[in-house]
This record gives structure tokens, sequence and C-alpha cells, in this order.
């Protein structure tokens, strides 16, 4: 890894003055659509029935539509359980379907290692899971940022490059998302994530530098483009085509991994198989599914993804957003059913994870009583980049009656989770600490 790490924030500066410039190009999106998109985004409208576990099932189309992903196929009425588009067994117990999403229960997470496995890893479509035969698929790198034509690599060539094998989070940049309503009375808009969108993977594949070098990188690119082989997204009425996020060149060459490996086995079907990017700590976006080609560009690049998506929009930012978001934020959550009933004067074993993309985790602390008290909980894991630590501690409740449980985590730079995230119209980076209400009989 590079001693500075990459990052959007300076580099957006650079790509934005030349967009204005006429210098970088907009990917696919007209620049007046991203322009009109930019002000919609700016005033991105309300999510309705955030959170709650009671009208989850009722509007899941409603909730898609607000979360600006096509709602091809969702259902109208109630929600079976299942994700239109998903492939994978969605057990009742494990997940709770959102749209065309799935939400790891992290109760669930309990009998997991660190490692998730791919039964209970938590799945982002904007539309749905393309199958893919291995044998059909390639990847193209193609663009002004190579020295010559378009270079293709089949699934083969691939498997036989030198591989490298990263234990890594994906996240979703909306993990969290619900809390911004519930707790801070906050309207936002996306998929009602509470803290599952979440999961922790060993990956193997190729370093995206090394298929960068073989394509023949030119001394002038800035940035690749991923693109996904998934549906066209369609958000109200504009096309944004397909998933593809602009990636500076700095990060794509430090730790970045075309994968095609999840804990040993060939990627699931909804994780992207045949090959993915894995892109350690930074927003789930950046993790391609599905990857069919990468445009390598020596001018920035725009996509619906890093202009009016992935930025922080809001009364604390400028008119045009943040820079488009880059680590995932510090979280702590309860490996514990939300409103669980547990027994009064019976040991609890409380156990949860906290992870942060910024900094290991190094210390959790829990309390029992709303914050009235807060004592250390033992750490299982030793805290690493990219990853979560396991925690636990024990309670022994005694008061009948509702307790709230909360659980904050301090990274190794000193950062705390705070009482009250800072609010964004699309709810992203949620980093506060969660109110774990549970029922002591
Ligand atoms: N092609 C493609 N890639 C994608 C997406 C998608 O819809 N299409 N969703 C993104 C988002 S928003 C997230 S959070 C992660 C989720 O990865 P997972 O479904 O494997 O958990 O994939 C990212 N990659
Ligand atoms: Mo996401």
């Amino acid at each position: 890894m590079s001693p500075v790490p990459p990052s959007e924030s300076a580099y957006d500066r650079i790509r934005l003055r030349q967009w204005h410039l006429g210098h970088a190009r907009s990917a696919g999106v007209e620049r007046r659509v991203l322009l009109k998109l930019l002000a919609a985004a700016s005033a991105a409208g309300p999510l309705t029935a955030v959170g709650s576990t009671t009208a989850r099932a009722a509007a899941p189309a409603a909730r898609a539509a607000t979360a600006g992903v096509s709602t091809a196929g969702a259902p109208t009425a109630a929600a079976p359980a299942a994700a239109p588009g998903i492939v994978k067994p969605l057990p009742t117990e494990v997940f709770t379907v959102r749209g065309t999403n799935a939400e790891t229960n992290f109760a669930a997470l309990r009998s997991t290692g660190v490692l998730t496995p791919a039964s209970h890893f938590f799945v982002r479509n904007h539309t749905a899971t393309p199958r893919i035969a291995a044998e059909d698929w390639t990847l193209t790198l193609w663009g002004s940022g190579l020295r010559g034509p378009a270079v293709e690599f089949g699934y083969d060539d691939l498997r036989a490059l030198p591989s490298v094998t990263r234990t890594a989070f994906v996240e979703c940049a909306g993990n969290g998302r619900s809390y911004y309503t519930t707790q801070q009375n906050q309207q936002v808009s996306g998929t009602a994530w509470t803290l599952g969108a979440i999961g922790v993977a060993r990956w193997r594949g190729v370093r995206l530098a090394d298929v960068l070098r073989r394509a023949g990188l030119a001394r002038g690119a800035v940035d690749v483009l991923p693109r996904g082989l998934d549906s066209e997204v369609v958000s109200e009425g504009v096309n944004l085509g397909r998933v593809r996020r602009p990636l500076p060149l700095a990060k794509a060459l430090d730790d970045v991994l075309l994968a095609y490996e999840m804990n040993g086995e060939p990627l699931p079907a909804d994780h992207g198989y045949p090959v993915r990017l894995i892109v350690p700590s930074w927003v789930g976006i950046s993790n391609i599914k599905w990857v069919g080609d990468i445009e390598v560009s020596d001018e920035p690049l725009y996509s619906p993804w890093n202009t009016t998506l992935y930025r922080l929009f809001g009364p604390g930012y400028p008119a045009e957003g943040s820079a488009p978001l880059d680590r995932q934020t510090l979280k702590s959550a309860f490996e514990l059913a939300p409103g669980a009933t547990v027994t009064a004067g019976r040991r609890q074993v409380l156990t949860g994870r906290s992870w942060s993309g910024g900094a290991p985790v190094r210390s959790v602390e829990i309390s029992t009583d709303g914050g009235a008290h807060w004592r250390r909980a033992r750490l299982r894991d030793t805290p690493r980049h990219g990853s979560w630590v396991r925690w636990s501690a024990d309670w022994v409740p005694r008061e009948r009656g509702t307790a709230v449980l909360l659980a904050r985590a301090t990274d190794r730079t000193g950062r705390v989770q705070p009482e009250v995230a800072v609010h964004n119209t699309q709810g992203y980076l949620f980093d506060a600490v969660v109110r774990h209400e549970v029922t002591v009989a």
C-alpha cells in the first residue's frame, strides 16, 4: 500500500475543474442530464416507511421507487421472502428483503466467524443478478489511458495470472441509513438498511494493477471506469446506463482486486460471478460486480455514481455535493434481533462487531442502560484494516422493562463513534451509536 492512502477528495477537485473546462467526459451520460441529476439529488425527496420492521413487508415497491432504482419486477403487494432478481435462497431468519436487495440480519451473524459465508452475505442489486457463463465472459480494457488498442482477458487468462488473497468487507455506503430517520428524525432517500448491509469475505483474484499494466497503461492515465454486465438502471425516467463508477488510478493501482473467489469458492452469481472488483475499505458501490469492461482514461471521468450519487448533499455541503465518497466509516452492531427479549436475573453474553474503512478498531465500549454507564467489551479478534472485530460482554439484566443497549467503537486514530451522525440527504455513512432496544422479562 502507498504511504499516503489514495483518496477522492484531493483528486476530485482536479476532476471537477477539468470537467467544467470540458476536459473530462461524462462516460455515457450527457452533461445536461448530469446537471439535472445533480440538482435533483440536492433536493432528494423523503424516504417513507424507513426502518420499520412492520412496514417493511408492506411497501417494498414504494421504497424501491424512492430509492431511485428500477422497480421492474418488484412486487406491488405484500413481499414474499424473496427479492426479485436474487438467485440464492433468502431464509427469513437470515435476511430481510428490501426491494431488489437483501439485508443480513445481524442476529444471524452470531453463529458465523469473522468471514461471512455466502449464504449470509447481504446483496445489493440495482436491478437483478445476471446469469453469466465463465466461458462466454471476457473483460475488455480500453480507452485513452492505454498505450494501444483494447485488450481482452478471458476467465482462464485471469486465472492463469499470479493471484492474491485478501480479507475485506463489502459495505453499502447507505448501511445504517434508516437510523437517520428512526433515531434522528431526519429524511433521507434510499434503501432503508439497518446495520446489515455489510459482510466480510476472503477474496482471491488478480491485482487490478497487474491487469492494467499488462493492458499497456499509458503515463497520462488518471481514471478507470469498471462497468457491470447487469441491466441498465432506470431512475425517475432517466436511463443511467449500466452500473459504473470511476475509480482514481491511485486507488486502482494500490490494493484493488479483480476477484473470482469468495471464501475459497467461485463467486456466487449474486456476488458477481464470474469476476467482480474488490476495492478494500471503500464504499460498496466501488466493488463492481459482473465486471465486463474497464475504461482507462487520460481525462477524468464522471458517471451518476460519482456525481449525483455517492456524494454528500445537504445544508452542510456545497451545492455540487462533497467529494465522491471513498472510505466507509466507523460502526458497531449487536448480534441480536431488534426488540429481542432477555430474561431478568440471568447472565447474557452480548456479542457484536465493530468496523471501519478508516483505521482498525482499537476498543469498543458498551452500555446496557442507554448511555448512563459504559464498560469495555472484550475484543475477540485482532483488529485489522478493512475487516471487523468481534466482541463480547457479559450482562445480567436486573430491571424488567425496556433496556437500551449501546455499542461505541474507537479506532486507532482516536476517532470515536459520535452520538449524532451529520445528516446528508441520501443518508450515507451513518456513524452514530445505534440505540438497540430489548425487553427484559
Ligand atoms: N454491477 C453491479 N455492481 C454492483 C452493484 C450493482 O447493482 N451492479 N451494486 C453495488 C453496491 S451499491 C454494493 S453495496 C455492492 C454490494 O455487493 P454484494 O451484493 O456482493 O453484497 O455491490 C456493488 N456493485
Ligand atoms: Mo451500496
